[in-house]
C-alpha cells in the first residue's frame, strides 16, 4: 500500500469540512488583523526532529511492555519515522543515538533515509550505560569520572558519534551524562565540574566546521543527589567556557517541578546560547510524556519566547527542535504524531499574539491586559490551520484516523516477529 494515496484518500471525506472551517476561521482572524494564509504557511515550515528511540515502545525501571510490530533495527525505526512524517509532514529530521542505531554502513542508512525523504539531525552519545565488551564501566560516571582512562574512553565514543554525524550529514552533536552522586560527600562538585569540562575541551576540538554542540542538562536520574550538569546555569557557564559552536539544549523535563522554563527559554535566547529543545511534558520528574499532554499552556508560553526572538530577529537565534519522549501505553507513533502536531498548534498560536498592544500593557503594567492577550491567543483554535498545512503538503487531515485506517501497524506487527523479553529500562 503507498501510504501517500491511502492518505489523500481518507482525506477525501474530511476535506469539504476543512474547508469550511478553515474559511470561518480565516474571517474571525481577518477581524483580528491577522492573515490566516501567512500562519498556515508559518505551520507548513516548522519542523521538529523525532528521536529513533521514540518510535520503539518505552519503559520505566519497572518493566517495559513491548507493543506489536516493534522495530528491531534502525532501518525499521527509520520506516517508522517515514510513516510519522507522511502523516503531518514536519518531522523528516531523524535524531540518532549511539550505539543504539549504530550502522554497519553509514552511506547505506543514508541513502535508505533519502530515498524515504528522512535526514539527521543532532546525533546523541551514550556514555550512561555499559556495552558489551566495554573496557571500563560507566558505573560511577563517564565525561567526569575520577579515572582518566575513563574519561578518555568517554570523550572517544563521542568523537566516534561527531564522525558518524558528518559522515551521516548531521550538523550538531548532542551530549547528555547522567554522571554524579547518590550521597552527600561522594562527588566534589567543583572538581566533578573541572573534569566535566575538560573532557567537553576535548570533544569540541573534534567538532567539523559547521558542526553545533549540545549540552544538556538535567536535575537528577539517575543520579538522585547531585547531577554534575544539573541546571540552564551551569550549562551556560559551560558553554560560554567551550566557544562558540557550543549551546545549552533545553529539555523540559529535566527541571524541578514548576520552574519556570519559558523564562529560562528568554534568558538562553539573550545570551545568544538556546540550542534547542527536547519537547516532552512531565507532571512530576523526567515523566517523558507526550508533548503538550499535561501543561500545553506551558508550551505555548515557550513558543511565545521563541516566536517573540524569531520576529525581533534576535542575533543568533538558531533553535533545534527535537522530540524526547518514551512511549510507555501508547502506539508510539499515534504519540510522535499528536506530539508533533501540539508543537505546531503552540507555535501557531505563538504567532497570533498581538505583540504591539502586549508591549503597550508591560509598558503601562497593565497585568491584566497583558494576560488576556497571552489566553485570546492561547484560546483559540487554530486546528483548522493545522489540518490545511498538513493537506496541502500531502499529510492527513486526520492523522491518527488515518494512521488506524490504514492498518500499518498490523502489518509490520506481520512482518516483525515480536521483540523477546520484557527487560526494564528506555528501550
Ligand atoms: C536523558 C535524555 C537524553 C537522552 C535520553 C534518551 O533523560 O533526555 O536526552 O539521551 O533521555
Ligand atoms: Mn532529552
Amino acid at each position: 500500500m503507498v501510504i501517500r494515496e491511502f492518505v489523500s484518500e481518507h482525506n477525501r471525506k474530511a476535506v469539504e469540512w476543512l474547508h469550511q472551517d478553515y474559511d470561518h476561521l480565516g474571517r474571525q482572524l481577518h477581524r483580528r488583523g491577522v492573515d490566516i494564509e501567512a500562519l498556515t504557511e508559518r505551520a507548513m515550515a516548522f519542523r521538529v526532529a523525532v528521536p529513533s528511540w521514540g518510535v520503539g515502545t518505552g519503559g520505566t525501571r519497572f518493566a517495559r511492555f513491548p507493543g506489536p510490530g516493534e522495530p528491531r533495527n534502525v532501518f525499521e525505526k527509520l520506516e517508522d519515522c517515514e510513516l510519522v512524517n507522511q502523516m503531518v509532514r514536519v518531522t523528516p529530521g531523524i535524531s540518532l543515538h549511539i550505539p543504539w542505531d549504530e550502522p554497519e554502513h553509514p552511506a547505506e542508512l543514508l541513502e535508505f533515509a533519502r530515498k524515504r525523504g528522512l535526514f539527521f539531525d543532532s546525533m546523541n552519545s551514550n556514555t550512561f550505560q555499559d556495552q558489551p565488551g566495554q573496557a571500563l564501566s560507566y558505573r560511577f560516571g563517564s565525561l567526569t569520572h575520577t579515572d582518566p582512562a575513563v574519561r578518555a574512553q568517554a570523550v572517544e565514543h563521542n568523537v566516534h558519534c561527531v564522525e558518524l554525524g558528518r559522515k551521516l550529514g548531521a550538523r550538531s552533536h548532542t551530549v547528555w551524562i547522567g554522571d554524579g552522586g547518590n550521597f552527600p560527600g561522594q562527588v566534589h562538585f567543583r572538581r566533578a565540574l573541572e573534569r566535566y569540562l575538560e573532557s567537553l575541551r576535548a570533544i569540541y576540538a573534534a567538532l567539523p566546521d559547521g558542526f553545533r554542540m549540545f549540552i544538556e542538562h538535567k536535575l537528577y536520574e539517575p543520579a538522585f543527589y547531585s547531577t554534575v550538569l544539573n541546571d540552564w546555569g551551569t550549562s551556560y557557564y559551560c558553554t560560554r567556557e567551550l566557544g562558540e559552536k557550543a549551546f545549552s539544549l533545553v529539555d523540559l523535563g529535566h527541571h524541578a517541578p514548576n520552574v519556570n522554563i519559558e523564562m529560562i527559554v528568554a534568558r538562553l535566547v539573550q545570551l545568544g546560547k538556546l540550542a534547542g529543545f527536547h519537547f516532552n511534558d512531565s507532571k512530576y520528574g523526567d515523566d517523558d510524556l507526550d508533548a503538550g499532554s499535561i501543561k500545553p499552556f506551558q508550551l505555548f508560553l515557550v513558543f511565545h519566547e521563541l516566536v517573540d526572538a524569531e520576529l525581533e530577529k534576535v542575533p543568533g537565534f538558531d533553535p533545534a527542535y527535537m522530540l524526547d519522549q518514551s512511549h510507555n501505553v501508547t502506539d508510539p507513533l499515534e504519540s510522535l504524531m499528536t506530539s508533533a502536531v501540539e508543537l505546531v498548534r503552540a507555535f501557531v498560536q505563538a504567532h497570533l499574539v498581538d505583540r504591539a498592544a502586549l508591549r503597550e500593557a508591560q509598558e503601562g503594567n497593565d497585568a491584566i491586559a497583558a494576560l488576556q492577550l497571552l489566553k485570546q491567543a492561547f484560546t483559540t483554535d487554530v486546528g483548522p490551520i493545522l489540518a490545511a498545512a498538513r493537506h496541502r503538503a500531502g499529510g492527513a487531515i486526520h492523522p491518527v484516523a488515518a494512521y488506524r485506517a490504514s492498518g500499518y501497524r498490523q502489518r509490520r506487527a506481520a512482518e516483525r516477529p515480536a521483540v523477546a523479553g520484557r527487560g526494564a529500562g528506555i528501550v
